[in-house]
């Protein structure tokens, strides 16, 4: 499936003033928009890829396969993979000489990234990582299975499971050679490499890209439609939420100092949809985040306006 599509690439740290002009308050990246939904979260922009673009579905059918795609989804985002991968970083990363870096990507975890502080956390780091490429080694790739799933092409399953690994190996001096290596983990580091040449090549068959300024990007999605239909909340849902409550919802496992808030449009067991003002024209936009790893909770009268 070849989808058409903009992006609008983002400073490293913020302020992200597209992001500011589009009334949207979540400070991670990447976030993704289908007229005026905006979708937070990697989870759920692949399961609205997944959904809305059925012909290039890169998920499984079979509900064993499915299963072992969403585990590999929460190893690596649950499990700590990717926390640690981003604990592996070397003190000597240049961006680590900028405080404007450094206190940012304090606010985004709640730790310290002061140098002293990533050069203690690597060891530890590399030790979980070294684990997690033993259970790939050993483990999922064993039997020299060509994709996770035995698939003729890589897919979901593959995606879940490789990009903090496919990122770790491009990052310079992330990888300790000692601790993890192509010779120690032959295997892993083909799978890698095969995926990074599979992107390649959908990449030379896929559409370019249109790059935007944030100005056109925001203009794009203001003069757009809403690209779903509203939704209800479920009446079951054990937070006992109601439509129009005045609601704020924020992740709560990294960059959790960020808050939305707007007027409660859509609660399902998978996502939270609120619906937010922009600061360009003042229109309506709904803001999409995943349930898992979120908070969402009403604003009591008197807070104050985030
Ligand atoms: N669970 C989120 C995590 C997103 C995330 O942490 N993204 C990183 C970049 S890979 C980020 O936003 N880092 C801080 C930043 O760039 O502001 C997802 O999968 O989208």
């Amino acid at each position: 499936m070849r989808i058409e599509y903009a992006q609008c690439i983002q400073p490293v740290y913020l302020p992200r003033e597209d992001m500011n002009a589009l009334g949207v308050k979540y400070r991670r990246i990447p976030v993704m928009s289908i007229g005026r939904d905006i979708y937070c979260d990697t989870r759920l922009i692949l399961q609205k890829l997944e959904e809305k673009f059925p012909s290039g579905a890169l998920g499984a059918s079979q509900p064993d396969q499915k299963a072992i795609e969403k585990l590999l989804e929460s190893w690596t985002i649950d499990g700590g993979i990717f926390v640690r991968a981003s604990q592996a970083i070397p003190a000597e990363m240049p961006l680590l000489n900028d405080p404007r870096f450094v206190k940012d990507r304090e606010d985004y975890t709640g730790r310290s990234w002061d140098k002293e502080n990533i050069k203690a956390m690597r060891p530890e780091a590399l030790t979980h990582i070294r684990d997690a490429f033993v259970f790939l080694e050993t483990g999922l790739l064993a039997d020299g299975r060509q994709w996770v799933l035995k698939t003729e092409k890589p897919s979901l399953a593959d995606i879940e499971a490789v990009w903090p690994f496919h990122w770790l190996l491009g990052l310079r001096g992330a990888l300790a050679p000692s601790v993890i290596s192509k010779e120690k983990f032959p295997k892993v580091y083909a799978w890698i490499d095969r995926f990074s040449k599979a992107v390649s090549t959908a990449k030379l068959a896929a559409p370019e890209p249109t790059t935007l300024k944030g100005a056109e990007a925001v203009e794009y999605v203001m003069q757009a439609n809403f690209s779903e239909p509203e939704g209800d909340v479920d009446a079951s849902d054990p937070l006992g939420l109601k439509k129009g409550q005045d609601v704020e919802s924020w992740p709560i496992d990294s960059g959790f100092r960020h808050h939305d808030r707007g007027l409660l449009v859509s609660l399902t067991s998978s996502e939270v949809v609120l619906a937010s003002q922009s600061k360009v024209r003042g229109k309506e936009i709904r803001i999409h985040h995943p349930r898992w790893n979120y908070r969402t909770r009403v604003v009591s009268a008197g807070e104050a306006k985030l």
